[in-house]
């Protein structure tokens, strides 16, 4: 592990763009649950139930208990250092950082050059689309007042501004992440990398010519198209390549 660290360190120490796709696996350590690993969210409740328009026009409020237990989650969490190395990578020039992850501790670590490809837990949009409610806004009230919330425009039904199954992800994200594979370096770090279509930016990068490297607690699908896969917790392997940084 530690020559693959050490020709990792070497290859982002040298490029001049860097991306880095995160994704649950990332936040594990600050106590954020996975979705897919031991004890993920996806193992108590199936996703069909819970994270597409569909569940949500049957069971509003089950689908905003689900996610009011998780801002409870979330909220009591803080960056872990997987967070902080990122962050810090993230002020070079030409580092852009891609997540999949709702819990905007990358946000609150103070990574820059960030897209959120899934959206935010604590933003809202208006399930009716009423043209004021078409734009997110933010409540990070702890608990929420009233769940199911309301539009604070119109009053109507107020959904999380999450990227639910069968939704497109924001035309300007995805075009944002697309241009981003285009780089000297790419990362993937903390991603089951089974959902689309984040799981396809690491197989574009390295189509474009970048050299891909994958970091993981265990092997994923991904794990034999990349360059270098790193087995270990990101927030123990992210510390080391940056102190491998010439
Ligand atoms: C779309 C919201 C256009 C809920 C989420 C192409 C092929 C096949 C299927 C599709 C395809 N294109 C589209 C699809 C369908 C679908 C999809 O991908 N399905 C999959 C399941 C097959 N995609 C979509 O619907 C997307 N929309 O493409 O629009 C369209 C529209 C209609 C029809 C066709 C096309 C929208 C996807 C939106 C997904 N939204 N959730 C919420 O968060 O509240 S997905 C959910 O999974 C999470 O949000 C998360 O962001 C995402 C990815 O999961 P991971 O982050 O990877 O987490 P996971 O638990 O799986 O893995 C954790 C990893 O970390 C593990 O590998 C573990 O080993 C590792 N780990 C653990 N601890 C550590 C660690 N690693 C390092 N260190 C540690 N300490």
């Amino acid at each position: 592990m530690h020559d693959r660290i050490e020709s990792l360190a070497a290859r982002i120490g040298a490029a001049a763009r860097v991306t880095i796709l995160t994704g649950a696996g990332v936040s594990a350590a600050s106590g954020v649950p996975t979705f897919r690993g031991r004890d993920g969210l996806w193992r108590q409740h199936r996703a069909e139930d819970l994270a597409t328009p569909q569940a949500f026009r049957r069971d509003p409020a089950l689908v905003w208990e689900w996610y009011a237990w998780r801002r409870e989650t979330i909220g009591g969490c803080r960056p872990n250092a997987a967070h902080e190395i990122i962050a810090r990578w993230s002020q070079r020039s030409g580092c852009t950082v891609v997540t999949q992850n709702v819990d905007d501790l990358h946000l609150r670590a103070g990574t820059r050059n960030l897209v959120r490809l899934h959206g935010s837990i604590w933003e809202q949009t208006c399930w009716n689309a009423c043209p004021e409610g078409a734009v997110a806004w933010r409540d990070e009230r702890q608990p929420l007042p009233e769940v199911p919330p309301r539009c604070v425009h119109c009053g109507s039904l107020a959904r999380p501004a999450i990227v639910w199954f069968g939704e497109s992800l924001r035309h300007e994200d995805l075009a944002a992440a697309m241009t981003a594979t285009a780089c000297d370096v790419f990362l993937t770090v903390g991603t089951s990398s089974v959902v689309y279509p984040a799981a396809g930016l690491v197989h574009e990068a390295r189509a474009r010519g970048a050299f891909t490297a994958e970091i993981n607690l265990e092997a994923t699908g991904a794990s034999d198209g990349v360059d270098v896969a790193i087995q270990g917790g990101a927030e123990v392997v992210l510390p080391l390549i940056d102190a491998a940084i010439r």
